[in-house]
């Protein structure tokens, strides 16, 4: 179904379905039935739309580094629906509620994606997202107490940012770390977005710089209120929170509208739902006025943005060695 939306035609009621832990031993089939269960949930609060977290079908397996890669091949999808998970399109089909997804994709020419999609409320999918900014290690770092070992995990996507027309509006998706980057929100906010949608695992642990562990929930809505508000978009960010095999997890899911400020936001780390009605028109007081990018902004003199990766100069003065690709 594309075409309007119960009530006033551009008023999307949102749902933001945050998961609590999945653990290792949870069977995929016990996990494709608790987001069923949220997705009924949101449909009987009359949302079109229900936002579920990254690597939602598993537990986070990059905090674990096996040697050979094909041993962890059973927590990537090969195709989507797949037996497994074609309940939950159906209950979208039959509940005429769209979702977004994210899992584990293994391409048929063995690539391996963080990958989000988003499917429409007649259960097709209409956009597929792969993971840009890819954090963590690549390599195994026994010293840490669990590892982050995304960049062994999956390749970034050479994709971008796609919005979407859906739903009645301009659909974007990101995934976790993406969120904190502001490249990410600009690239879909001159392509005309007002609905970004971000499944997140964020450890409250950093092991980089521990310092920053009584910050996690503030930089989560520190960047996503800003992404908003800079871009004149909605922004819902769904967490995985709670303890899953031991490591602690943000929860603090919510909705976000284009003045920045918190629709929605979850109270508990566990499985829970919030809505909120996102009009979808409030995007324009925001796009045509202080954020009219095109009036305003000047691309002439933006061209570090696209030419270099970090800073080419140190504290002092002196230059650095370009970083290879
Ligand atoms: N899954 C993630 O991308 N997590 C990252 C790490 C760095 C904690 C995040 O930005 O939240």
């Amino acid at each position: 179904m594309r075409g309007e939306l119960r009530g006033s035609p551009r008023i999307v009621r949102v749902a933001a379905a945050q998961m609590g832990p999945v653990q290792a031993s949870d069977a995929r089939e016990s996990v494709v039935s608790r987001l069923c269960a949220l997705l009924h949930n949101a449909a009987d609060r009359g949302a079109h739309l229900v936002v579920f977290p990254e690597l939602a079908l598993t537990t986070f397996f990059p905090r674990w580094f096996v040697e050979n890669i094909s041993e962890a091949d059973h927590y990537y999808e090969r195709e989507m629906p797949s037996t497994i998970t074609a309940p939950l399109f159906e209950a979208a089909r039959e509940r005429s509620v769209g979702f977004s997804l994210g899992y584990a994709e293994l391409t048929a020419a063995g690539e391996r994606f963080n990958t989000q999609i988003l499917v429409e409320r007649d259960g097709s999918i209409v956009g597929s997202y792969r993971k840009v900014h890819v954090p963590g290690h690549a390599t195994h770092e026994p010293k840490r107490k669990f590892q982050h070992a995304e960049r062994y995990y999956f390749q970034p996507s050479n994709e971008g940012f796609g919005v979407w027309t859906a739903f009645t509006g301009r659909i974007g998706m990101m995934i976790c770390n993406d969120r904190r980057w502001p490249e990410t929100y600009r690239e879909m906010g001159l392509q005309g977005v007002e609905l970004i949608l971000c499944g997140y695992n964020t450890p409250l642990s950093y092991l980089p710089d521990p310092s920053q562990d009584r910050l996690a929930g503030f930089h989560n809505t520190l960047v996503m209120q800003s992404g908003a508000y800079q871009n004149g978009t909605f922004v819902v960010g769904v967490a995985k929170g709670g303890c899953e095999e031991g490591v602690d997890s943000l929860a603090e899911s919510q909705i976000i509208a284009p003045s920045g400020e918190i629709l929605a936001k979850t109270v508990g780390n566990g499985d829970e739902v919030v809505v909120a009605d996102c009009d979808l028109e409030w995007c324009k007081n925001y796009q045509n006025t202080l954020f009219d990018m095109d009036f305003y902004r000047r691309p002439e003199v933006y061209t570090r943005l696209t030419s270099q990766r970090g800073p080419r100069t140190r504290s002092d003065g002196s230059e650095l060695p370009t970083t290879p690709d």
